[in-house]
């Protein structure tokens, strides 16, 4: 059995504990992928520790110099991809191709980030005074601890990190318990690349772990993607110790379809929405809401589709959905689909464990579809994570855009029409960070910003320049050349 180890101070260290936790593929019950360090409050104070001392010297570089560094990180992510993209497979169970996609979004981060290092504008704006310069730069911030989800096992990192790096940050990464290996390969690019002791710390093990980073006094701000509860919990700790924090959480997104959609694409679309990572994704589509004159046309394409859906082991060819992460998960969405039948949705497809040959294995559910659910009830609400599709029936292009906005999350969302005055209402009107046109909820640009309102976030936009406001802060400069007092307008307009 293989045992991993953490990356602080460009050392790599068992755990003070010496305590270990193990980690099974989702494909595969007994198939074992290691032991990892179920790290304890010595191994969080040694990596704040080499992160605050880093911090020192790493803010000096010349922004560009940090690029370059991260350019070379882009080259070795390309050279190990597949490789790489194995692993995550092996660990969190979405198909190759996904996993190598993820690894692509983290390549393209990369340079993105690197290419910015060029580009960290400030202003300068007129003064209110003769002879005197007003000017302003963006400032890195200190140490960041970074906690992320395991569905997206080294994009999601990769938006956080790169950028923090760029912008002069050190970080204390914590990856999920069920991925953990995916951010072991990680370090293993960035201290290959040539980022410096220090500056980038792996430490392994539990959510109990995650809240010893929170609540560290010497830990300057928290970049958290997961769950709604724990962004939630996050917020809190981070309020009473003052750290600027940015949360991604929950989503329960709903693609539209109007009568005069494509229907062939607007099936693709949801498809890929809803059963590609298994539904595992915070932007999947979780629900179908159709126009009532379409309604049991578009049901039936769609059903004719997702039973034909090829379930099983990720690392095998032709594979187009995965298991979902653990038992508990799947167990969570055999729940959901009880409650939304006792609450009068209509079984159409799926709706239990996928059995038979290598899929007993595994966590395998049915891809699932449950019909006729109206807006009160608790699938329409609440988020899954899983292969569960809810779709409503909408009276009316209005009633519909009332629905996608009828829930507490606003991460993505999607609209189907030919009908050009009905896009532009929804852009305007859909309460959600994205919206897409013709296009499924899922397939966010790396150079775009990202993120979500309501539940899902509280109010910070990763990807694009807009990550950039995450991870620096602004330090406001006044240069008086006039070799004399001036008073400002409060003192003396
Ligand atoms: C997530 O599920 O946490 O847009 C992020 C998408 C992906 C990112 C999903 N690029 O679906």
């Amino acid at each position: 059995m293989e045992q991993f180890k953490n990356y602080i101070n460009g050392e790599w260290v068992a755990p003070v504990s010496g305590e270990y936790f193990k980690n099974i593929s989702p494909a595969n019950q007994t198939d074992i992928i290691g032991d990892f360090p179920l790290s304890g409050q010595a191994d969080v104070d040694n990596a704040v520790k080499a992160a605050n001392e880093a911090f020192k010297t790493w803010k000096r570089m010349p922004a560009p110099k940090r690029g370059d560094i991260l350019r070379i990180a882009g080259d070795i992510f390309t050279r190990r991809k597949k490789e790489l993209g194995r692993v995550m497979t092996r660990e969190m169970g979405k198909p190759t191709f996904e996993t190598e996609g993820d690894v692509q979004e983290a390549i393209d981060t990369a340079y993105y980030a690197a290419s910015e290092t060029r580009r960290l504008f400030g202003n300068t704006a007129p003064s209110e005074m003769e002879n005197k310069v007003n000017m302003t730069f963006r400032v890195p911030i200190g140490v960041c601890g970074i906690i992320t989800a395991w569905n997206f096992p080294v994009a999601v990192p990769s938006w956080k990190i790169l950028p923090a790096l760029a912008a002069g940050n050190t970080v204390v990464f914590k990856p999920s318990k069920d991925a953990p290996q995916s951010g072991v390969v990680m370090a293993e690019i960035l201290e290959e690349a040539g980022v410096p002791a220090g500056v980038f710390n792996l430490v392994l093990g539990t959510g109990r772990m995650g809240n010893m980073l929170v609540e560290h006094p010497d830990i300057n701000l928290i970049g958290f993607t997961g769950s709604t509860d724990i962004g939630f919990k996050i917020g809190e700790i981070c309020g009473r110790t003052n750290k600027i924090c940015s949360l991604e959480m929950g989503g329960k997104n709903a693609q539209i379809v109007m009568p005069d959609a494509n229907f062939d694409l607007a099936i693709e679309g949801v498809l890929w929405g809803a059963f590609g990572t298994t539904g595992q994704r915070c932007t999947a589509t979780s629900r179908l809401i159709i126009h009532k004159d379409c309604y049991d046309e578009v049901l039936d394409m769609l059903t004719k589709r997702t039973v034909k859906l090829k379930l099983g082991d990720g690392l095998v060819e032709g594979t187009e959905v995965g298991p979902v992460i653990h038992e508990t998960s799947l167990k969570n969405v055999d729940n959901y689909v009880k409650i939304a039948l006792e609450e009068g949705g209509r079984l159409v497809c799926g709706g239990k464990r996928a059995t038979g040959g290598d899929l007993d294995k595994g966590c395998f559910y049915e891809p699932t579809i449950v019909a006729d659910v109206t807006r009160d009830k608790r699938l329409f609400n609440e988020e899954v994570f899983g292969p569960l599709l809810c779709v409503s029936k909408a009276e009316s292009f209005e009633d519909s855009i009332e629905m996608q906005n009828h829930c507490d999350f606003g991460l993505s969302s999607s609209i189907y029409t030919r009908n050009v005055n009905q896009a532009f209402a929804a852009m305007r009107d859909i309460e959600a960070g994205i919206t897409y046109i013709n296009a499924p909820t899922i397939g966010a640009e790396a150079h775009m910003p990202f993120g979500g309102v309501k539940g899902t976030g509280n109010g910070h936009r990763e990807g694009g320049t807009t990550v950039f406001d995450i991870f620096t802060e602004w330090k406001t400069v006044y240069v008086d050349f006039s070799d004399e007092l001036q008073r400002a307008q409060i003192d003396n307009y």
